[in-house]
């Protein structure tokens, strides 16, 4: 792996004028770049970490890895790259992704317009000059026409303060800041508070290394067996035989990713017959399990029957009936983001291992030594707090983004995102989101997801230079429309009936809105291409010397798949007939 941090001592960059500035040097940002330079076109990236990878930088708790099978979660973009990387598992383990990261970034030479340890904090749109001016914490000071924000979508951690959180003696680490070194666990008390993805993943880890591990749950969640195995070469051969024809079929997907399910409602099905096609799809387990009918996202009664069915798992692997009635979950499976794990609910088997819920009285404190629930300090030489993050707009948040007239981005934002197809945002031209809020970003394959975007903004940017206009910015009609309309199609699913990061409800205080767009990921993509090929239709586009109806598409072409219709027209949308992972 190349050396991560070139940059950490170095002279700010002030005054210099670039055509863009990227920020963040996860996939988006890589991918970014290495489009823009494709154009000819200048550009910087400024990465808050010392390395490229993004989420996968900084997610290196253990038990870290991908839920979406590692043949498909990796760049489409070039048949080379996808010839000569070889995944080693089904489900590739975070130091995997990030040293497949470093090779993307070093097989396409990234890093030499990179700056690491750098985090942007402003970026103010100047009306005279068409361009925005970007600061960071390191004292740079640069302009450039375009500011593309390729920060993630669950790049913000969440870290709730508790009491007495400074009285605590030993290490408290959070999974999405993890230490470059790792931890040890080996020989110590260990407190975890949560039980999403990151710790569902931990848990079994540290509890093979502590000599007491205390869980605290305040939700329980649903989780799915990954059934992770090594790849065979035969596997991987088959796949690489005819690589574009797996990627084209995923392209095709509500999800962006291609896997077998069932469109079928569950109840048609007998009883005896939905207990046998769970247990087929269980079997496969991973997200995939929630194809096992059409209707799982739909329909309450369908759901219930899945439900009963993954409560029934749960009672079966754990031992102690106390301990797995608290392990059920009774709200509606998958609505929350469906866990996929590795002998998670096991692990409470295990003598050393206590769940503690705290749904009914919350972490009262923090004590030297320990966690205090109802009076009870529970002993902890080491806290782990698994606690999520402020998803989709948390790092937007955290950048003072000033556009027209003065307007703050966090202020149009304050109730809830809105965008123009999560691509743009009224009132902040050149202004560009990579899998932004309104998008189907975390509801489809991330990395398809950042792909798609990146291709079609390369293909606006190129072609913007083609026209010699200035600026682009949605038209307030159409973003509206947008907002709307993502608003109305996640009504449609069960997804948004409960208490998610998907609709910030997470986090105390946080607008109540379903920020991902639910619509399926093919559908999305032909309403992108729909606004190309009118001439970026529902966009004003400022000073265009040449006609601006036909743009020169030099990416975009490879996303117009033909929709698999029997799965995502829209009658099977208005038949609440998608399945939705
Ligand atoms: O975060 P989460 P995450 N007191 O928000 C609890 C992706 N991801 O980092 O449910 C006590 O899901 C909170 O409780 P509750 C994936 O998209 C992917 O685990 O709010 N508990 C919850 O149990 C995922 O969905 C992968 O009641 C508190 C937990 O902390 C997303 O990232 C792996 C609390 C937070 O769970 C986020 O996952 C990892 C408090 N004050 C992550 N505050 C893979 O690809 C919060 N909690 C496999």
């Amino acid at each position: 792996m190349t050396a991560n941090s070139p940059t950490r001592a170095r002279a700010p960059q002030v005054g210099i004028t670039l055509d863009a500035v990227v920020v963040g040097a996860g996939f988006a940002g890589m991918y970014m770049l290495h489009r823009l330079r494709g154009l000819g076109l200048s550009a910087l990236v400024f990465e808050a970490g010392g390395g490229v990878g993004g989420t996968w930088y900084w997610n290196r708790y253990p038990g870290a890895r991908c839920d979406v099978e590692s043949m498909q979660y990796s760049f489409s973009f070039s048949e080379e790259l996808d010839q000569e990387w070889t995944w080693s598992e089904k489900y590739a383990p975070q130091p995997e992704i990030l040293e497949y990261a470093n090779h993307i970034a070093d097989r396409f030479d990234l890093r030499r317009n990179i700056v690491f340890d750098t985090r942007v904090t402003a970026a103010t749109w100047d009306e005279q000059t068409k361009c925005w001016r970007v600061e960071t914490d390191r004292g740079d000071e640069v302009i450039a026409k375009f500011c593309i924000m390729a920060v993630g979508c669950l790049s913000a951690p969440n870290q709730p303060q508790f009491a007495g959180m400074s009285d605590f003696r030993g290490p408290i680490y959070h999974t999405g800041q993890w230490p470059q070194a790792g931890v040890d666990f080996t020989g110590l008390r260990v407190g975890v508070i949560g039980t999403g993805s990151s710790a569902i993943q931990s848990i079994p880890i540290i509890a093979s290394q502590a000599t007491q591990l205390t869980v605290f749950q305040r939700t329980p969640t649903w989780s799915v067996p990954a059934w992770n195995q090594e790849l065979t070469d035969d596997y991987v051969r088959k796949i690489k035989a005819d690589y574009p024809a797996l990627r084209a079929k995923a392209r095709a997907r509500p999800t962006g990713f291609y896997f077998q399910y069932n469109l079928t409602p569950a109840l048609q099905a007998s009883a005896e017959e939905r207990e046998k096609n769970y247990e087929e799809f269980w079997a496969r387990g991973g997200l995939p399990f929630l194809g096992a009918y059409g209707d799982l996202l739909f329909e309450k009664d369908a759901n219930d029957t899945i439900a009963d069915f993954a409560r029934r798992k749960i009672r079966e692997i754990v031992k102690d009936p106390a301990t797995a009635d608290l392990l059920c979950p009774d709200n509606v499976f998958g609505c929350k983001r469906l866990c996929v794990d590795t002998g998670y609910f096991e692990t409470y088997n295990l003598p050393h291992v206590k769940l503690v819920d705290v749904s009914k009285k919350p972490i009262e404190r923090f004590a030297a030594a320990g966690i205090v629930v109802d009076g009870v300090e529970y002993p902890c030489d080491a806290i782990v707090t698994a606690t999520g993050f402020a998803a989709m707009t948390g790092s937007f948040d955290k950048i003072n983004i000033v556009g027209r007239e003065g307007l703050a981005l966090a202020e149009k934002w304050r109730a809830g995102p809105r965008t123009y197809l999560g691509l743009a945002t009224v009132g902040f031209p050149n202004l560009f989101m990579i899998t932004g809020p309104g998008s189907p970003s975390v509801l489809a394959s991330m990395i398809q997801a950042i792909e798609q975007h990146v291709d079609w903004l390369a293909d606006l940017i190129g072609h913007m230079r083609d026209i010699g206009a200035s600026a682009i910015e949605p038209r307030l009609a159409e973003e509206d429309a947008w907002v709307e309309h993502v608003n109305e199609v996640s009504k449609v699913s069960l997804r948004s009936t409960c208490s998610s990061w998907y609709v910030g409800a997470n986090i105390p205080g946080r607008p109540r809105v379903f920020m991902p767009y639910i619509g399926g990921f093919p559908i999305y993509v032909q309403k992108c291409n729909e606004v190309m090929n009118a001439g970026f239709d529902g966009f004003v586009l400022e000073d265009a010397k040449a006609s601006n109806a036909a743009p020169n598409v030099r990416f975009t072409e490879r996303w117009r798949v033909p929709l698999d219709m029997e799965v995502i027209s829209p009658a099977a949308v208005a038949a609440k007939r998608v399945p939705v992972v």
